[in-house]
Parts: structure tokens; sequence; C-alpha cells
């Protein structure tokens, strides 16, 4: 099963994107596919649409587009849940010891990692950044070969 994972401005600017993307690693995700990307304005606003009318949404369509981010494809089993406990609580003070915030988080807006939240947003959120073609010839899957 694949999820969407984003490593965010505040960790990419602050030097710790090989250790997150470490310990996803460490945690036994398998990335399929990344790209480091600066999201426009539009991008940050449609792949936050959820959050629109929400008081910070403002704020964090510009913490987003502030810098480079890293998308990524990742594996694993049962990956969508398992990545949400591997990242923690959206607000590092409160995130288990051990996570991804609680180690590299800045704060509940420059919190360092993204990971989808159901399965039918980590299809909707892999599809924003990854064509499925992309993804397959990344994998060398055969059947794009036997045309
Ligand atoms: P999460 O799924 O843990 O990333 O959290 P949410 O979907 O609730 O929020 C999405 C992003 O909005 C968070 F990563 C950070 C930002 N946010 C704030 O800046 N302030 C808030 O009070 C809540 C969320």
């Amino acid at each position: 099963m694949l999820t969407l994972t984003i490593i965010k401005p505040d960790a990419v600017e602050s030097g710790r994107a090989g250790k997150i993307l470490g310990h996803l690693e460490a945690e036994g995700f398998t990335v399929r596919g990344a790209r480091m990307v600066r999201l426009s304005e539009v991008e940050a606003r449609v792949f936050y649409e959820v959050h629109r009318e929400r008081p910070f949404f403002g704020s964090l369509v510009a913490f987003m587009t502030s810098g480079p981010c890293i998308p990524m494809a990742v594996e694993r089993d049962e990956a969508v849940s398992y990545l949400r406990e591997v990242i923690g609580a959206t607000d590092p003070a409160e995130a288990a010891a051990g996570t991804v915030r609680k180690l590299y988080a800045e704060s509940k807006e420059r919190n360092a990692i993204h990971a989808s939240d159901s399965p039918e947003n980590a299809a909707r959120e892999v599809a924003f950044f990854f064509s499925e073609a992309e993804l397959r010839r990344i994998a060398g899957d055969p059947a794009l070969t036997q045309v």
C-alpha cells in the first residue's frame, strides 16, 4: 500500500530531510517516488483545500510555499495508519516520544512532515504529485515495455 508524505519546508531548510527519510526507512517504508518542489500558492491551496475555512489556512499556505519541500510516495504494509503513528500528533508538544514530529518539528504549523490521513486521501495525494505512469516507470513495471 502506498501513502503520500511530504518533508515540509521547515525540515528541508534546517537540514533534517535526510534524518527524516532515514527514520521512515528504519520504520519499514520504501520510497517509490520522490521529488523536490516549491509549491505555488494555488497548488498549496488545492492540496489543503479541506482546511480552507480554518483560521490558520492563509498562514499554512504561506508556510508551505515558503521554500522547497519533498513529496514522496512511500510503501509499507498498513502504510497510511502506520505512517500516521510514526509522524505523531500535529502539534509536536503533544506528539509521543520518538515520533518524527516530536524529534524534528518546530511548532504546530512548522511541523516537519505531512502524511495522508486516510486511504482515500492517500490516493488523492499520491496522484497530486505522481502520475501512475511515472510511478510504474520508476518501478520498472515490465508491462510498460511489452507494447
Ligand atoms: P495533520 O493531519 O496532523 O497534518 O493535521 P491537520 O490535517 O489537522 O492540519 C494540517 C496542517 O495544518 C498541519 F500539518 C499544520 C496546520 N495546522 C496549523 O497550522 N494549525 C492548527 O491549529 C492545525 C493545523
